[in-house]
């Protein structure tokens, strides 16, 4: 599908291939420079293809070494050959067989997409269009081939050789070789397709399935490693336990194995039976990981490992169709992380991540449905927008038809579709047929870019005791959508009375629906409750039930009647962030003294009641909304300075106000226990940092003395690098001290000091850029490295609101520089950099102009990778 003249693939023009590959086999001898790669395709004609059409295969910068067609060597008039393409003119009666030797160089491929070394080791990744760099092949995910894979290596160099499915034959090659065949029964499409060979420890452990059939489990990690592998391998054991629990889903093959590199493109792969990780995802120490880290472990991991079944055992039709399986996923991880956490916590977490990521995204230029419609570059989706409101579409779809109608549409998606590559319209005609309900508008949030604005308005009537509440929604245009119609909105609602309680709803639902869930689906509708005794405040949009933004006029006291009292956790804590939101509003537009004393006061009140029985939702309320937040919500003409300092003085407000009690509390959450990485110590220690955080900011002498000193005491990096963090915003020798301290304390552990390099980057001072600039030079620092160059380059871009939009674009020029300088090295990691300006449009007119200069010099810079001109295109259209 990759077209090097960039042009445009539609969803549209999808016809199935005229040929099928049943079978593939692959023999692989690894070599550094020239690793030499024999497939036998197995092909045979597509009944719903074109007949006697020519095969064309797809490559990417491949040398063909040998051509045979049926076992005999192929004319040099029968085939063409070239990098991208291998052209058959008139193949063979059906079946027949190809076999194509190419030979490729790892070393070389600085892509990391393909066959490549990482560290000493050699590893793959193939999603989405990667294994047409290992040979020709139809690379497509609706061609499910049974793959056999031999590797061979050196035995020194690669003791461990892995592939997918099982292992069935291992032994000596001569000459210091040797080899293991894997076998994987299940079809797949060569996306799914893995190997790794190299010198790796491993952890490994044994599962019984619900059939009672064992499975072996291993995690591999660079040698040394192993002792920070633990955890993963623990959560993988809980993440398959919980999908036989909740989703009645069994593992398939006799082993799993999950490998860590440290160059990787993403996060992690689902490969078939080998899930390939960026490492950053699977070690953990206390002394080197943080709470955050250990939660992101879990959930990768089990996100990756739910994918055997939504993704790999049902796969997608074409890329359009990505959100199938990774929306569908990464709800089904939020799940689990429910499960195994606090609920509410979890769902707040993931709503900050909707709203920073996909909200930004879906605000501006890049703007896209969740299922698009065309693309140019097929690695620029694995998007927010697919993955993130993916996930909201499924949990509303839950929420539409109930839980046991969504799980009886599961098992028959399961049933159904099961060694198939599915589509969207598929999925959703088994809820259809599960819930018996029209699933025809609600599809639209498939289709439809954008985040609708609900709009609700109360009125009571208290001679009548009725309440009406009359709610409108509106959709602002995207790019390619400037009409849109009005979406399926389940609006999860409550009306809380003036003791705190819930007045019973007449009627308590759209009928039909769970009490309590209401669903607006046209432009708008009033609901009218009847036998309300008294004026109620409205509780709207519990539990974030569907990714809207919502507006409505309630006062001060109202947000804090419902801080204070709702029985809903997610709108407590959204009632704090609204409360909070609007000083800093009052504060840009000039007030001094934005943060009234009502709201120092209910959070004085709030901590007294809860800190103590729920720190970790304590934790989330003291966490003020982020400078990205406050600029989304201006929405145009944003000035980021001025946000910057407007919520400073909030913080500073709030953080002296509270000052006593923040380091009443501080003390009182400090213990000496040893550190363990489950929810509750988690939740005492986010509480404990978020009053440091605050008291900082309030007191500041009295923080830096108490960070300093938490800096140096922790015996966990949590505590370490929570200390660190508030000790960087503030100036100073103490701040410069404790930087040099930590590189020097962790300078042989390259994911710490990526947590320094993105710390610093992250400095709101004029002088962060020559920081950054001269962190590129730090011996660890290599821009051959996605992680080093996200954790610097990234979080400056994405994360130093003030210091990437210097009003004198400085921070755009860099930003430009390095995206071009990378593009040549890593395209799909240079185009991921260069979302930082997916924003650019709403800043105030100076710096519009800068970021647009800036933009259109990558985007006229000669040669530029597909990725990156798609995202500089798409950035300036
Ligand atoms: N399917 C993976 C994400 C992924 C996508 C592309 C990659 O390489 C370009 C790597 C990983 C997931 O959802 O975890
Ligand atoms: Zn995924």
């Amino acid at each position: 599908m990759r077209d090097e003249s960039g042009a445009v693939i539609r969803l549209e023009d999808y016809r199935p291939t005229d040929y099928l590959i049943d079978r593939t086999e692959l023999d692989i001898r690894l070599d550094r420079h020239a690793t030499r790669v024999r497939a036998t395709l197995h092909l045979r004609a597509n009944a719903a293809g074109r007949p006697s059409a020519p095969l064309v295969l797809d490559g990417d910068e491949l040398r063909l070494i040998s051509l045979a067609i049926d076992g005999r060597p192929a004319a040099p008039d029968a085939y063409e050959a070239s990098p991208e393409r291998l052209v058959i003119h008139a193949p063979p009666a059906s079946p027949f067989t190809l076999t194509i030797e190419t030979e490729i160089d790892p070393t070389a491929n600085t892509k990391l997409m393909g066959l490549y070394r990482s560290g000493s080791a050699y590893c793959t990744q193939c999603e989405a269009e990667g294994f047409r760099r290992i040979t020709y092949f139809l690379d497509r995910p609706d061609v499910l081939s049974v793959f056999t894979t031999r590797i061979e290596a050196d035995r020194d160099e690669a003791p461990v050789l892995l592939g997918n499915g099982n292992p069935v034959k291992a032994g000596d090659a001569g000459g210091g070789r040797h080899y293991a065949v894997w076998h994987d029964p299940f079809p797949k499409p060569c996306y799914l397709f893995a190997i790794v060979g190299g010198r790796l420890d491993k952890v490994a452990d044994t599962f019984t399935t619900m059939s009672g059939r064992r499975v072996d489990i291993a995690v591999y990690v660079e040698p040394g490693k192993a002792g920070d592998a633990a955890y993963a391998l623990d959560a993988l054991k809980r993440s398959m336990a919980w999908d036989e629990r909740v989703f009645g889903r069994e593992y398939d093959l006799d082993v799993f194995n999950v490998v860590a590199v440290s160059d990787f493109n993403m996060g992690a792969m689902e490969n078939k039976g080998l899930n390939i990780f960026n490492d950053k995802y699977v070690l953990a120490s206390p002394e080197t990981a943080t709470d955050t880290d250990y939660a992101n472990i879990e959930a990768i991991i089990a996100h990756e490992y739910f994918h055997n079944w939504t993704g790999n055992r049902i796969t997608c039709r074409d890329w359009f169709q990505l959100c199938l399986k990774e929306g569908l996923t990464v709800f089904r991880d939020q799940e689990f992380s429910a499960d195994q956490r606090s609920r509410a916590v979890k769902r707040i977490a993931d709503v900050r991540v909707l709203r920073s990521q996909q909200f930004a995204e879906d605000s501006g230029p890049l703007a896209h449905p969740v299922r698009p419609r065309q693309y140019r570059e097929i690695n620029n989706f694995y998007t927010a927008t697919v993955y993130e409101k993916g996930a909201e579409v499924i949990r509303m779809l839950r929420t539409l038809i109930g839980e046991e109608a969504f799980r009886r549409g599961m098992d028959l998606y399961f049933d159904r579709y099961d060694g198939t590559a599915a589509t969207i319209e598929q999925f959703l005609s088994c809820f259809a047929e599960a819930s018996g309900r029209d699933l025809g508008h609600f599809a639209l949030w498939y289709e439809q870019a954008g985040t609708p604005t609900v709009t609700a308005r109360g009125h009571y009537d208290p001679a009548a005791k009725v309440y009406r509440l009359t709610l409108t929604q509106a959709t602002p245009p995207t790019p390619g959508q400037l009409e849109k119609s009005p979406q399926v909105i389940p609006i999860s609602l409550g009306l809380v009375g003036a003791s705190g309680a819930d007045i019973p709803l007449s009627p308590p639902a759209t009928e039909g629906h769970a009490p309590g869930v209401f669903v607006l689906d046209g432009p708008s509708a009033t609901l009218t409750f009847t036998d309300v005794p008294e004026k109620p405040v409205p509780s709207l949009l519990r539990g974030f039930s569907a990714p809207v933004r919502l507006e409505i006029d309630l006062e001060e006291e109202d947000l804090l009647v419902l801080f204070r009292h709702d029985s809903d956790p997610f709108n407590q804590w959204q009632s704090a962030q609204t409360v909070a939101t609007r000083a800093i509003l009052r504060a840009v537009a000039g007030d001094k003294r934005a943060a009234d004393h009502r709201m120092a006061d209910a959070l004085r009140h709030f901590l007294a009641m809860r800190a103590a029985s729920d720190p970790a939702f304590a934790a989330q309320v003291l966490a003020l909304p982020t400078e990205a937040d406050i600029a989304r919500e201006i929405g145009h003409d944003v000035d980021p300075d001025a946000v910057h300092h407007a919520r400073r003085l909030v913080k500073a407000e709030i953080g002296a106000a509270l000052g006593d009690e923040l380091a009443e509390l501080y003390g009182r959450l400090t213990t000496r226990e040893p550190y363990t990485p489950d929810a509750a110590g988690a939740g005492r220690r986010a509480l404990r940092n978020a009053c440091l955080d605050l008291l900082a900011a309030g007191r500041p002498a009295e923080g830096e003395a108490f960070a300093l000193h938490q800096f140096r005491d922790a015996d966990n990096m949590t505590d370490r690098f929570a200390a660190l963090s508030v000790l960087s915003h503030l100036p100073g020798t103490a701040r410069e001290t404790a930087l040099a301290e930590f590189a020097e304390r962790f300078r042989d552990n390259a994911l710490v000091l990526d947590k320094w390099f993105s710390l610093q980057a992250m400095i709101p001072e004029t002088g962060t850029l020559e920081r950054v600039r001269g962190l590129m030079s730090h011996p660890a620092f290599s821009m051959g490295n996605p992680n080093r160059v996200r954790s610097l380059i990234g979080s400056f871009a994405m994360g130093n609101l003030t210091q990437f939009n210097r009003p004198d674009g400085a921070g755009y020029e860099f930003l430009a520089d390095i995206v071009i300088a990378l593009d040549a090295r890593n395209p799909q990691v240079a185009a991921r950099l260069l979302t930082a300006f997916r924003t650019w449009k709403m800043l105030e007119p100076g710096r519009r102009a800068l970021a647009e200069k800036a933009l259109r010099r990558v985007a006229e810079t000669p040669g530029l990778s597909p990725d990156v001109a798609d995202i500089s295109g798409r950035s300036l259209s």
